[in-house]
């Protein structure tokens, strides 16, 4: 007999998301992910300004604004027919990569760390870090105070086995109140160039508003040193640690094995040449990227009108009573495979096309601390793992751009909104592939489309029934105890999900 368990919402992620789980025998034999709310950006922005589009994309989301902001003036740089100064570059590069850190910062730590280590094992904290003490504090006022869910808000959570070993727990929260600081400094550091964070206020077509001097440069040279120290000394380690007591989690949510990223992070004034390449990994073959290939499904979606639309074509008509319709998203496809997006898919493209020797380096070097082939990093652990390590990967290049911006020279060049254009802006934010299609007519957008990284991940079913990357990734996976079922919530918060991004 089959049960149904359903997490909804699920927690310690961005937004709404409600999984669907159909049980046998413990086992996942069907699961549906829907994402619970429609927010209706594609719709805000048509008849308007274009140049209103990277401000008003980067409100999709407070986590990931600066890859809104990226893709949106990366579309109009395309239909302007301008490409940014040098330092306009390297400002976008360095804004955008303090963005990526706090953002994989927050995730290990804030959100997903806490089902593997025992957060509550801070009750039980004897030694004098003031840090801690406060927190301990806290906890019980919170306790005192709280008489239905004492220790709020750590608890209640789905009980599992945890990490034993009180001295690694101490630490690891000792970790998590100290990403707390970097996630601020990660911040300040992308608001050297950015004048604030979130939703950067100098990202334009053309480049950068923002200024360089000297004074800048020295100011993100150094916050970036006490960023790569923490994600050296801190983040790597955890991950390493978390994974030596759940090794059963590199054979967990493997999902659809199929791999998409459109490349990050300019390297030159030439589209293709990213740090990060664009590839699509399929059936375990690496090919260029063809953004011609990138469609949306919408039989399973709240959504009326044509289906398997390409997204310059797209349309957003949100319709809620739609029969059969189990979600907000929609289901991006390419060339009809279901493709994962984000760090594992950025790290395993760049990794099998050989691009970057010193990555495949620390790849190979990260596995062997695993005594592991590439092939574990297809699992829960391995997208912990491949974030951890692009951050480093991340936060070495972006010293390098620190020290080639030059004070005092262009950060953007001018441009004309024409009468009639368009342009596509693909990036890749924290969570993966991201693209924006804009369609200017009479100087005004005619047409607007995101398809955003959450919005492959966790899409629902296909017109043809195929689910999504996360529906596959639970699919197979045993639930000891129906009541905490936690090992499904591992398996999605390792993907990181940012519902309020994918249903914009
Ligand atoms: Ni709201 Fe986002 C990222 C984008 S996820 S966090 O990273 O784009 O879909
Ligand atoms: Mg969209």
């Amino acid at each position: 007999m089959s049960r149904k368990i359903d997490i909804d919402p699920i927690t310690r992620i961005e937004g709404h998301l409600a999984v669907s789980l159909e049980v046998e025998s413990g086992e996942v034999v069907n699961a549906r992910s829907s994402g619970e709310m429609f927010r209706g950006f594609e719709m805000i922005l048509k008849g308007r300004d274009p140049l209103d589009a990277q401000q008003i994309t980067q409100r999709i989301c407070g986590v990931c604004p600066v890859s809104h902001g990226t893709a949106s003036i990366l579309a109009q740089d395309e239909a302007y027919g301008i490409t940014p100064p040098e330092n306009g570059r390297l400002a976008r590069n360095i804004i955008l990569a303090a963005n990526y850190i706090q953002s994989h910062l927050i995730h290990f730590y804030q959100l997903s760390a806490l089902d593997f280590v025992d957060i509550a094992a801070i009750t039980s904290y004897s030694g004098n870090d003031p840090m801690l003490n406060s927190l301990k504090d806290w906890v019980k006022a919170q306790a005192k105070s709280n008489t239905i869910f004492p220790a709020a808000p750590f608890l209640p959570r789905f009980e599992g086995t945890y990490i034993e070993d009180k001295e690694i727990n101490i630490l690891a929260i000792k970790h998590y109140l100290e990403a707390i600081e970097m996630r601020a400094l990660a911040h300040k550091m992308g608001a050297v160039f950015g004048a604030k964070l979130p939703h950067s206020t100098t990202l334009v077509p053309g480049g950068v508003t923002e200024k360089i001097t000297a004074k800048k440069i020295a100011v993100c040279r150094d916050i970036l040193k006490k960023l790569t120290a923490f994600i050296e000394n801190a983040y790597i380690m955890d991950v390493i640690e978390v994974a030596s007591y759940f090794p059963e989690y590199f054979e967990s949510g493997k999902g659809c094995g199929n791999f998409l990223a459109y490349g990050v992070f300019k390297e030159s004034g030439q589209s293709s040449d990213t740090f990060f390449p664009s590839g699509a990994l399929i059936n375990g073959k690496i090919s260029d990227l063809d953004a011609g290939m990138i469609y949306e499904d919408i039989k399973y979606s709240m959504y009326s009108g044509d289906s398997g639309l390409k997204p310059e074509k797209g349309r957003t008509n949100p319709s809620p009573d739609k029969e059969g319709a189990y979600s907000w998203l929609k289901a991006p496809r390419y060339n009809g495979h279901v493709m994962e997006v984000g760090p594992l898919a950025r790290v395993l493209v760049a990794y099998n096309r050989k691009s970057n020797p010193s990555l495949n380096k620390a790849v190979d070097g990260l596995l062997e601390k695993f005594n592991a082939g590439p092939e574990v990093l297809v699992s829960t652990l391995g997208r912990h793992a491949a974030r951890a390590l692009e951050a480093k990967l991340i936060a070495e290049r972006c010293a390098a751009w620190i020290e080639e911006l030059k004070p005092d020279r262009p950060t953007f060049k001018d441009f004309k909104i024409p009468e009639k254009g368009r342009g596509v802006g693909l990036t890749e934010a924290p969570r993966g592939a991201l693209g924006h299609w804009i369609n200017i007519k009479d100087y005004r957008i005619d047409n607007y489309q995101c398809v955003v990284p959450t919005t492959w991940n966790c899409s629902p079913r296909d017109d043809r029934g195929k689910p999504g990357p996360v529906e596959q990734a639970l699919t197979g996976t045993l639930i000891k105890d129906k009541d905490n079922p936690i090992e499904a919530t591992r398996i999605v918060r390792s993907f990181d999900p940012c519902i309020a991004c994918a249903v914009h």
